[in-house]
């Protein structure tokens, strides 16, 4: 067991859990220096190479990686599945994401998908950090409705936070995993500094005994 009791009940009311510092810097430092490489020259930002553990090894060790992996199933209470990888990069200037909920694209029935947002840098709000929206996850699938926030310039549709749930700017250090309930409403808002890239590692799970959509994503076996 990684988890206490309590942190499992907080995730379950708030959505999302923090596991800090559960990669070393020197392991950040090594997915950053693969994601890069793996990174289109001259393609547009922000970025990301979607399923980056088929062709890397390295991304591999992180999809299974037993930190990672044993914690999400004490969050979620069952054995998971390893639906996606993604490597991304929000560099200095890019606009923000807007905001949605994961499980509407890997429609994980009954029980949702969960995520890992591991930094690989340091994240602050001038970067660009993630928010989310405590509890939102207990509101089930929201519509996505056309807006005109120029902070979410890539995203034509969001969802609209309903009120009541508290908008949490998530601030991490290099390392730190936050792993978070495929329901809940996060996005993030514009990189507005001169220099930072923001990179980020991203993994996706479903639990064993639920259905998913497994034409975009897997259904791996994780040992
Ligand atoms: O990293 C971000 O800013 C948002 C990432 C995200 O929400 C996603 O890929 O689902």
């Amino acid at each position: 067991m990684n988890l206490t009791p309590d942190a499992v009940a907080d995730y379950k009311n708030a959505g999302y859990y923090m596991a800090e510092g559960l990669l070393s810097s020197d392991e950040c430092s090594q997915i950053l220096t693969r994601g890069m490489q793996l990174i289109e020259p001259g393609s547009e930002a922000p970025n990301r190479v979607f399923m980056p553990h088929r062709e890397d090894p390295c991304f591999m060790g992180c999809f299974k990686d037993p930190r990672i992996v044993e914690i999400a199933e004490e969050l979620v209470g069952g054995t998971l599945l390893g639906a996606q990888t993604m490597f991304y990069i929000k560099p200095a200037g890019s606009t923000g994401h807007g905001w949605h909920q994961d499980n509407l694209y890997l429609c994980s029935k009954p029980d949702p998908c969960i995520a890992a947002w591991c930094a690989l840098e340091e994240i602050t709000e001038e970067n660009g950090a993630l928010r989310v929206f405590r509890g939102s996850h207990q509101l089930g699938l929201l519509d996505m409705v056309p807006h005109d926030d120029s902070r979410f310039g890539n995203h034509d549709q969001t969802v609209q936070p309903p009120e009541g749930c508290e908008d949490t700017l998530v601030l991490m250090r290099p390392g730190d995993v936050l792993f978070f309930d495929g329901m809940l409403i996060h996005g993030s808002y514009p990189n507005t500094t001169s220099d930072s890239k923001r990179p980020a590692y991203i993994a996706h799970y479903v639990p064993e005994s639920s259905t998913s959509n497994d034409e975009n994503y897997e259904r791996s076996q994780l040992r």
